[in-house]
């Protein structure tokens, strides 16, 4: 069970020492490599400040109800704690509240799952109202979830008396009355906030530059990204909210455009599916954006599924159609590919189009990135809308094919569509008879 060491991670960060655990079942069918499972569950610790003192994986011979962890494997970590001077385990798994007690009371610190840990993240990114509540949502169904298994267990060490509540009623009763309140206030908020939604997304348009939001699972190398793109750059020193907001920042392009880098809060795999709703509202920000670049890490085993998973949440965000026009992906991590197919990565980036190669690490293909994004964003800045007769489907459909339509609202005999479009085709349409530009 001891077979690979624990790893010493940077002390330098000055959070919480922290111990990251992944158990994973010997031999379990979907068994997939328990170091990547690790790295990604260190990657999500070190995302909100803390510092992963000892990362280890732990196989598990068989489930134990009581601990998850094998006896053995409980003692051994206690010296670890002790020594280390851990103050947080993360057991990247699920635990159920009397497992979760059990190894606190082992180990003599506090212990949280892998929910509870992504629940935090979730919790310290939100940015939008929208995403608060649905976080908040989420971590109450948890709480409420943990009282309720939890149940027999509690009644009994509280020897059945009911002290806070009404007559008959127990603390957990009580418990999970005043947090099923609080629930459907909460959801009653969220319904508001998600009608009036689109207004206060017009309002906060007025971001005098566009936004470019950097999205992809967690480790793929998107905040190396966000700070190699921004280190040496004077601008993202200037803005006001940098400073405020540690995840967005200001870039200057080569061509002297200027544009506002978002790191977004990254994706996980197997993510709890409670926590899928509060997941999609962090992502509301990206929605905003004038850019997306996927980051995708291209040395991990699992990349393409990864890449599937990303794109398929896009897809369901409500980014407008044909959304891949303004989407670069960034293949990082290339120098941890062999020689000859980092060249051929390299080579594709050459060509025009959506994908490039780069390494976040050691900058390779960074300065091409920035030449891609500018000229990607002086397509996107194209947005204009125009008055078509219905009737006239030649310029209806050649609208269709060459520009991305963002908005249309068709009157009596008249569409007014938003869309768009890059110069060259702004050029075609303007000499198309029957098309009338707004304002
Ligand atoms: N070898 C290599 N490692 C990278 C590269 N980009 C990021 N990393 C490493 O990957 C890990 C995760 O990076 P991070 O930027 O935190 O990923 P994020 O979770 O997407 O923000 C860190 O250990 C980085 O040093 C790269 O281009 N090459
Ligand atoms: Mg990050």
């Amino acid at each position: 069970m001891n077979d690979h060491p624990a790893k010493g991670a940077s002390d330098s960060a000055s959070g919480t020492r922290v111990l990251v655990v992944h158990p994973f079942m010997k031999g379990a069918p979907d068994s997939r490599d328990p170091q990547a499972r690790l790295d990604e569950a260190v990657g999500l610790a070190q995302a909100i400040a803390l510092d992963v003192a000892v990362a280890e994986y732990v196989s598990l011979s068989k489930y134990r109800p009581s601990t998850l962890l094998g006896q053995g494997t409980v003692e051994r970590l206690k010296g670890v704690i002790e020594e280390q001077e851990i103050v947080l385990a993360i057991i990247d798994s699920t635990l159920s509240p009397i497992q979760q007690r059990n190894l606190e009371k082992a180990w003599d610190c506090k212990v949280i799952d892998r929910t509870g840990l992504i629940l935090d993240i979730f919790g310290a990114r939100a940015r939008t109202r929208e995403g608060s509540l649905q976080v908040e949502l989420a971590a109450l169904s948890y709480q409420k979830s943990r009282l309720v298994r939890s149940w027999t267990h509690l009644e009994r060490q509280r020897g059945g008396f009911g002290f806070l509540g009404g007559p008959g009623e127990t603390q957990i009763e009580t418990d999970r009355r005043l947090i099923g309140e609080r629930i459907a206030r909460l959801k009653k908020e969220l319904e508001e906030v998600k009608r009036t939604r689109d207004l206060h997304r017009k309002a906060r348009k007025r971001v005098p530059y566009p936004i470019v939001a950097l999205v992809g699972y967690t480790n793929a190398g998107k905040s190396t990204l966000f700070n190699r793109l921004t280190k040496s750059d004077v601008f993202a020193q200037d803005l006001l909210f940098a400073t405020l907001d540690p995840t967005m920042r200001g870039l200057q392009l080569p061509s002297g455009r200027k544009v506002i880098l978002s790191d977004t809060v990254g994706f996980v795999s197997d993510l709890p599916h409670e926590l899928v709703a509060a997941f999609r509202a962090t992502l509301e920000e990206v929605r905003e954006a004038d850019l997306i670049i996927h980051v995708r890490d291209v040395a991990h085993p699992e990349s393409e599924a990864q890449k599937k998973d990303v794109e398929s949440v896009l897809k369901e965000l409500d980014l407008g159609s044909a959304y891949e026009q303004r989407l670069i992906e960034a293949l990082n991590k290339i120098d941890l590919l062999e020689a000859d197919e980092r060249e051929g990565a390299l080579a594709a980036s050459a060509r025009p189009g959506h994908k490039l190669a780069v390494s976040a690490l050691t900058g390779d293909g960074c300065a091409l990135l920035l030449e891609r994004i500018d000229s990607m964003i002086s397509i996107t800045m194209n947005q204009i809308s125009v008055t078509i007769s219905l009737s006239d489907g030649a310029s209806m459909a050649w609208v269709y094919e060459h520009g991305e339509v963002l908005e249309r609202q068709d009157g009596e005999d008249k569409a007014i569509l938003k869309l768009r479009l890059d110069e060259a085709n702004l050029s075609r349409l303007k000499s198309r008879l029957g098309v009338t530009f707004d304002d």
